[in-house]
């Protein structure tokens, strides 16, 4: 039995999702039943060590490119069958799902980063390779989560968790693989995927060197296609938000403005990582009134000249220590500004946003090769701010989906 304060505990803990970092079981149903030692514990052992990527032995030879948006086709809802009516209501609690995904890396084409679609009913917690990578909730909006992989094989695991009052539960993801190379792989959920029939919390089974092999075969509970499930197909959110990036320009414009000199303007901004991990690739979402070019580390990324519409990057390949973005970009009338978002990715399995604000430089002039990272930006101002995303007369532009 559980004395009332730490029922209370239990109950203030039944959110389904993490909790100090750590998914907890959802028991406010249940406080007193056999069920009681079986709340509030994570979702698997604390003890196992993330597995840090080895250093690649691949050239990369793939280049920025336009962000590949995927989409749920030709996947399944899944769940672990403990109801064999596809749909049907299922125990409330966590289950395990597994998916090893072997690819020989040769020829310069290794694995090197993925994106992930999810969505679930209800929550669920993303680990690949052992590496807690993210989490989310509910299937009407899918979640995005961007990646680093091993270069051969690479383990994807999801704790699907059904929440009380329990009723269905279905989990879906498609995993873009991009390889180092430029080429990419799709895998989605369906029967081929590893689960069990019950609660896996003891078992170390996030580990990509735990054995699965006697576990059985995931149960469709649906197609993803509109209509042919009980959930039909997920939305997709933007492949980044712009929600906590700044409009800037260079000093010759202030908050607001609604015009600003004809010209060309450039900005840069250089990430230098903190601690031992390693810059994988990254993705970039950008906006410009009127035009913009974006490098990365003196590679061109991507231009475009529509300021209503915002454009997607992927970034293949990062250096691991140091990565210099530089912008030019043109008003050829009216307001200006520059607006971008670019998150990168570690070899630990975390992430980190870069953002357009006064961290930028920025200059009304630069020589040829300002983009190149060894460009010493020493005597350019900080950028000025412009404004907030969604600021008129820019709005909420439109922002490629994952
Ligand atoms: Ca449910």
């Amino acid at each position: 039995m559980l004395h009332k304060l730490e029922v209370a505990v239990s109950i203030l803990l039944a959110t389904g999702l993490a909790v100090n970092g750590a998914v907890v079981l959802n028991c406010a149903r249940d406080v007193d039943s056999a069920n009681d030692e079986m709340c509030n514990r994570p979702v698997h052992s604390t003890t196992t060590p993330p597995i840090p990527l080895p250093t690649s032995t691949c050239n990369s030879t793939a280049t920025p490119t336009p962000y590949q948006t995927i989409n749920f086709s030709n996947t399944s809802w899944i769940w672990t069958g403990e109801n064999p009516t596809a749909g049907g209501a299922n125990p409330i609690g966590l289950r395990s799902f597994r998916k090893n995904v072997s690819t020989p890396c040769e020829n310069d084409k290794c694995a090197r980063c993925a994106t992930i679609i999810a969505a679930v009913d209800n929550d669920y917690q993303l680990y690949v390779n052992g590496l807690s990578v993210g989490n989310g909730s509910g299937w009407d909006l899918a979640g995005v989560h961007y990646v680093p992989l091993r270069e051969q094989d690479n383990v994807f695991a999801f704790a699907g968790i059904n929440v009380p009052p329990g009723g269905p539960a279905g989990f879906v993801a498609k995993i873009l693989v991009h390889y180092s190379d430029g080429s990419t792989d799709s895998i989605g959920t369906d029967e081929t995927w590893r689960t069990l029939p019950r609660d896996t919390s003891a078992l170390s089974w996030t580990s990509p060197n735990f054995d699965d092999s006697a576990w059985g075969r995931a149960k469709s509970q649906g197609p993803t296609a509109n209509g042919a499930s009980l959930w039909g197909a997920p939305k997709l959110p933007p492949a980044l938000s712009l929600a906590d990036a700044r409009w800037i320009w260079t000093s010759d414009v202030n908050v607001g403005d609604a015009t600003a000199p004809v010209g060309t303007r450039f900005f840069r901004t250089t990430h230098n990582v903190n601690g031992t991990k390693r810059a994988v690739c990254a993705t970039a979402v950008i906006d410009a009134d009127d035009e913009y070019t974006l490098w990365v580390n003196g590679v061109i990324v991507g231009s475009n000249n529509n300021f209503q519409a915002a454009k997607a990057y992927h970034i293949p390949s990062l250096s691991g220590q140091t990565n210099t973005f530089a912008v030019n970009a043109s008003s050829v009338g009216g307001p200006a500004g520059v607006i971008a978002k670019i998150l990168l990715v570690f070899d630990d399995g975390t992430t980190e946003a870069l953002v357009t604000g006064t961290g930028w430089k920025a200059s009304a002039t630069a020589p040829v090769g300002f983009e190149k990272p060894a460009f010493d930006v020493s005597g350019w101002a900080a950028a000025t701010d412009v404004g907030a995303f969604g600021r008129s007369p820019w709005g909420q532009l439109a922002i490629p989906a994952a």
